[in-house]
């Protein structure tokens, strides 16, 4: 088994990347129950706008309108073998933790951390500095669960109940095939491993492409958890995942279905506003050097049709 440039994740003896999925899976909740309650101001939501897992927790937080209590931390998009830094901040120093790596925060934790390692997103409590949960998936439910008092009025029910299942079952595949499904083709360490990870995630977005071909969203009709976890994969597609991780069998804008439901909620939802093309193409194709060695970011492909619209604000 070799290690590969993501932390914690393995190429195995046939070549299958196997993404490491421990997580600190302490909670911030209504009643504190693991020592962490909801409170405004207590918590810093560090991201990358690279990462598209935590992109997932910066669509939720902006959904549910949660800007002004949940505060962000963001890195820049290349991370050193150690540790994502906070470079883009004056003096390369988050201005609330005070710290210059994301590891330092990780560090605090007198029971250390899973060996995944430093990823983001990460929660960090401002009273201590230390991380209290990475755990993307349950980051997002409990800002949907646990932040009730603090939403905005209108803020959409991303999990309701009477559809839970279905989006369990619906996101749990594209996770498999689709958002794990590009890092599977792209980090494989054997011909047949590529050859079987591209072909489950092509046959995915061909399931997809048919599946909303009849429905606005993914599962009921309104937007849900389910649209918000397979999003931040599509947007990184053709920037990313086509050139990069090889899943070269057609762009996203050659899936006419894909492409106008990824527009859709571009333009519908905002969610154009949390995406920054630069520090995705820089991430990947600068840090992960193992598979592409020289660290030259292309400068395509053009981003047109994905203009923000007029008069909103970029990066909220
Ligand atoms: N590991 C989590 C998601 C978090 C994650 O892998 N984040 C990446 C960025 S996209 C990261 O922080 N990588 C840091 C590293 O591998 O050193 C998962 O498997 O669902």
């Amino acid at each position: 088994m070799t290690q590969s440039k993501e932390h914690g994740s393995y190429v195995s003896g046939g070549g299958d990347y196997e993404r490491k999925t421990r997580y600190i899976p302490t909670r911030i909740t209504k009643d504190g129950g693991d020592g962490y309650a909801v409170e405004p101001g207590r918590y810093r939501l560090a991201v990358s706008r690279a990462c598209p897992w935590a992109h997932r927790t910066i669509l939720t937080r902006k959904l549910l309108g949660l800007e002004d209590v949940l505060s962000m931390a963001v890195a820049g998009p290349v991370h050193d073998a150690d540790s994502w830094t906070f470079d883009l901040d004056p003096g390369g120093v988050d201005p609330v933790l005070g710290i210059p790596r994301l590891k330092d925060a990780y560090d605090k934790r007198p029971d250390g951390y899973p060996e995944s390692g430093i990823t983001v997103p990460a929660v960090v409590d401002t009273a201590t500095g230390m991380v209290v949960t990475n755990d993307f998936e349950q980051i997002v439910k409990d800002m949907v669960t646990q932040w009730t008092e603090f939403q905005r009025e209108d803020a959409p029910d991303l999990w309701p109940t009477e559809l839970r299942d279905e989006i369990e079952e619906v996101s749990h595949r594209n996770y498999t095939e689709v958002n794990n499904g590009v890092y599977r083709c792209g980090f494989a360490g054997s011909q047949e491993a590529y050859d079987a990870a591209y072909d489950r995630l092509f046959a995915r977005l061909d399931w997809l492409e048919e599946h909303l071909s009849t429905r606005r969203y993914l599962v009921g009709e309104r937007l849900t958890l389910a649209d918000v976890r397979l999003w931040p994969t599509l947007v990184r597609f053709d920037a990313a995942y086509h050139g990069h991780f090889k899943c070269n069998r057609s762009k996203l804008t050659e899936m006419p279905v894909l492409w106008a439901y990824a527009r859709d909620l571009w333009q519908t939802w905002d969610f154009g506003s949390t995406v920054n093309f630069e520090h995705i193409k820089a991430h990947y194709y600068a840090t992960h050097l193992d598979i592409n060695p020289t660290g030259i970011v292309p400068k395509g492909p053009e981003t047109s049709g994905w203009e923000v619209p007029a008069g909103r604000e970029a990066l909220s």
